[in-house]
């Protein structure tokens, strides 16, 4: 049932479980929380939720080293409490999509236990990516592949588990793109093929509408993994040429390139969309139009594409944008790029400006000088101006909700929430923070919990007050009880432009550019089923004709026909 292709136009609001809403008290977020502040999203006006995993898991990546695909991990409650949070969701015209997790579990998967009990050329071991090691007595990794948090990509059995206390005890090594305790599987192995349509299944017969699949990019690695010099690292990404030259000024290439993409030999293999071939077949098997949605840092946009075939995916997150700094040109020609790549394959464009991996927009875009600074802001680092990053971050929203195609809202963005900058180390969890030796803030600043409401502990996140990251005071003025109760606030401009997109149909229409209104290179103009949609990125104020209709504004107008400087409206022609 539901719209045939609903994904094409689709607003999907990510969930991030833990930080949501604490249902019991125990300062963590779980899915009964969820559940009750379901309503929360129909109010707001997206039409699905993406949940970050709340699998099994020993937590070492807050959720992204599953141990098991088919349990609930106990801190967010169990398989009828999920049940109980999709059936609500679905009461209330809510699609719920899961994440999936394959280019690794957690050392935790009995997979894993089974593979180190079973020791070197055993069948489970080749669920993994153990090899011997190279020199005389494989005292050296296989390759010399560094995990993206930072640090060696490869742990060898014997550094790592004690022969007399673990009874585990050989030199071979296992591959971990991320964590030590997030081996990568084997992706020739069948049985691991085999699994992960089983898992699916068991997913879709819960009546899930898609999957979001982690680092989908991943997975398929070239064979003989040979050597690689590029940079693995996050955000910055790596260069396909094996030169540590990094992009990250935000200035897209013509074919949409920012620099934010990963290469190299462990990366955007082709042999991975034949996977994905498959997947797409399960799912057909289904009613009810389920989706697939790639997490891939893949450049260029042309490269992308193919993640998103008929008989693929359907959807990609277009991170290019999201690393694209507030500029005109620089945005324009990635709207551009998107926009062509992905019509050329009959895919939806997607639009995200954050998630629970970056610094969110409202911090990040009151940087000064823009810099995207993705991997955290920590104490010491400069801090956002956050008048200005929250003032960009609703026009950068503004512009990117008038945009065809599919959007995806990270919690939290919707009530104008900063990144939590001033963190103390003692707080932090992020698993990239320890291997890159403390040497950049990781993760933790954008996964702070929810505020709720103003004057209550926890900002009502928890009904003891608990809270598993601290709260900044900042918070207070983004508490979804202040941000309803004013019509000037952000909620109140994400909640109008969500209805005004359903009723004019942009996520359906198409883009066309106006030189109207563009007075200087520092103005966006273009229309979209009848909405006009004029950013003025950093230029002079621009002036609308006498008895324009404005629809809305990210920005009070102190004239009411005067656009600003990092504001973005929304008008009708008369
Ligand atoms: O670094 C990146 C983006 O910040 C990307 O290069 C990388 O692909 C990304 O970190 C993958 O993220 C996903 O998988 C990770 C997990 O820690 C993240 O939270 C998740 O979104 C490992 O499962
Ligand atoms: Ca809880």
């Amino acid at each position: 049932e539901g719209e045939a292709e609903w994904w094409r136009s689709a607003v999907i609001y990510q969930v991030y479980p833990r930080s949501f809403a604490d249902a019991n008290g125990d300062g963590i977020g779980d899915l009964q929380g969820i559940t009750q502040r379901l309503d929360h999203l129909k109010d707001l006006g997206v039409d699905a939720l993406w949940l970050s995993p709340f699998y099994k898991s020993p937590q070492a990546d807050a959720g992204y080293d599953v141990a098991d695909y088919r349990q609930i991990d106990p801190i967010f409650g169990d398989l009828d409490d999920f049940e109980a949070m999709a059936a609500k969701a679905r009461t209330l015209g809510l699609r719920v999509i899961v994440d999936l997790v394959p280019n690794h579990t957690s050392d935790d998967h009995v997979w894993f236990r089974e593979a180190l009990a079973a020791g070197p050329g055993s069948p489970a071991r080749d669920r993994y990516m153990f090899r011997d090691g190279r020199g005389e007595n494989g005292e050296l990794p296989p390759n010399n592949w560094k995990s993206i948090f930072g640090g060696p990509a490869w742990t060898r059995v014997d550094q790592r588990w004690d022969a007399d206390k673990d009874g585990i005890s050989d030199t071979q090594w296992y591959l971990h793109m991320f964590d030590t305790r997030q081996p990568d599987l084997n992706w020739d192995n069948q049985e691991v093929k085999e699994d992960f349509h089983d898992i699916l299944r068991f997913w879709l017969d819960r009546g899930v509408d898609g999957f979001r699949i982690d680092v989908a990019h991943g997975m398929v690695k070239a064979p003989g993994l040979p050597d690689w010099d590029g940079v693995t690292n996050m955000v910055e990404g790596s260069t396909t040429d094996g030169a540590t030259q990094i992009k990250t000024d935000g200035t897209p290439d013509e074919d949409g390139s920012n620099g934010g993409g990963n290469s190299g030999p462990m990366f955007d293999q082709d042999g991975v969309h034949e996977i994905y071939r498959s997947w797409r077949r399960v799912l057909n098997q289904y009613d009810g139009d389920r989706a697939l949605v790639a997490e891939a840092w893949v450049e260029p946009l042309s490269r992308l594409a193919l993640y998103v075939r008929d008989d693929e995916m359907q959807q990609a997150f277009n991170f290019s944008y999201l690393t694209t700094k507030w500029d005109a040109a620089a945005l324009r020609t990635v709207i551009n790029a998107s926009i062509r790549e992905n019509d050329k394959v009959g895919a939806p464009t997607t639009w995200v400006l954050s998630n629970h991996d970056v610094v969110r927009h409202a911090s990040r875009m009151g940087l000064v000088g823009g810099e995207l600074n993705p991997n955290g802001i920590g104490p010491n680092d400069p801090q956002p101006d956050a008048a200005l990053g929250l003032r960009r971050a609703r026009a950068a929203t503004l512009l990117m909700l008038a945009l065809p195609g599919s959007a995806y809202l990270y919690q939290g963005e919707e009530f104008g929430l900063p990144d939590h900058t001033t963190l103390e180390p003692q707080y932090r969890q992020d698993p990239a923070w320890e291997r890159k030796g403390h040497t950049e803030a990781g993760r933790d600043g954008c996964r702070v919990p929810l505020p709720w409401e103003a004057d209550a502990p926890a900002y009502g996140f928890s009904p003891t007050g608990q809270s598993w990251l601290p709260q900044p005071d900042t918070y207070r003025a983004c508490a979804a009880d202040v941000q309803k109760a004013a019509p000037d606030s952000t909620y109140a401009m994400y909640n109008k432009a969500l209805t005004l997109r359903k009723k004019f149909g942009i996520g359906l229409g198409s883009l066309a550019w106006l030189s109207e209104f563009v007075h200087t290179g520092e103005v966006l103009a273009f229309e979209n089923n009848g909405v006009i949609c004029i950013a003025n990125i950093g230029g002079d104020a621009v002036e609308l004709p006498e008895g324009t209709e404005i629809l809305i504004s990210s920005a009070p107008m102190h004239s009411a026909l005067t656009i600003e400087r990092d504001t973005c409206v929304w008008i009708r022609r008369r």
